[in-house]
């Protein structure tokens, strides 16, 4: 029971930093997942993100099945939608989308979800999901209606952070976007990192590993990457696990 996010917890309180690798169903092919498994399974990673905005019925699930062929990583889903929720993988980021005022995404979804996950065996980790504007619309907030906070208001950012966790939630995730053109920045991350006591994740945007650098610095505890890995594989070389950062 719990046992992931215990590990996270054990980590967090070490200060000893963790990296998701994020795959999107609709953007990996399933013939290549062994051989990208392979490359995360050689990396820093400790944990593998499985999500996307607009993912086919069951395609999570098929994609997980491939994935655990593989790895022994834990799998967890980050679900752009209620149909992402597949009961193979090992936890699920039960988000709720505090940034944002549709009610939807802060709890609509998560009572429609209750029908799949009973009796469900995925661990459940309640998780505060915060979009933060980067200069671009991005496809979380083309999907909920909803407007990014602005990164100018830090103030706002933090007490939206501290409410969530607040409300109980054991994560709270700091998110650009994918793709976003520039990461959250390091005043961000150290601001909201302050005033936490659960861990604090961070992605969107990371392309480089001094990005990665500075979002632990910062005071990320996990950092997550996904277009930057699946765009340019070569990115891995940069990862492997002897060069832990
Ligand atoms: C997106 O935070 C994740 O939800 C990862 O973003 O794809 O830009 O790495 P990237």
């Amino acid at each position: 029971m719990s046992k992931i996010y215990q590990n996270i917890l054990k980590s967090f309180k070490a200060n000893k930093k963790l990296f998701a690798v994020l795959i999107d169903p609709d953007k990996i092919a399933l013939n290549t997942v062994s051989s990208f498994i392979k490359m995360v399974n050689d990396s820093i990673a400790t944990h593998i993100f499985v999500g996307g905005s607009t993912v086919n019925e069951h395609e999570t699930a098929h994609l997980v099945a491939e994935i655990k062929k593989t790895t022994s990583l834990p799998i967890i889903l980050f679900p752009g939608d209620i149909t992402q929720i597949a009961e193979n993988a090992d936890a699920l980021l039960f988000l709720s989308l505090i940034s944002g005022r549709n009610p939807d995404y802060l709890i609509g979804k998560q009572v429609s979800a209750v029908r799949k996950l009973k009796g469900t065996t995925l661990e459940i980790i309640p998780t505060g999901y915060i979009l933060i504007e980067n200069g671009k619309q991005t496809s979380v907030e083309k999907v909920t209606g909803t407007k990014p906070i602005s990164r100018n208001n830090v103030e706002h950012i933090v007490n939206t952070a501290k409410a969530g966790e607040f409300l109980g939630m054991k994560l709270i995730y700091l998110e650009a976007g994918s793709g976003a053109s520039e990461p959250i920045t390091l005043n961000i991350i150290s601001a909201v990192k302050q005033e936490l006591t659960i861990p604090l994740i961070v992605g969107g945007g990371i392309k480089t590993k001094t990005q990665i650098e500075t979002a632990y610095n910062a005071g990320a505890d996990i950092v997550v990457v996904g277009t930057a890995l699946e765009e340019n594989e070569s990115f891995f070389e940069q990862l492997k696990k002897e060069s832990r950062i």
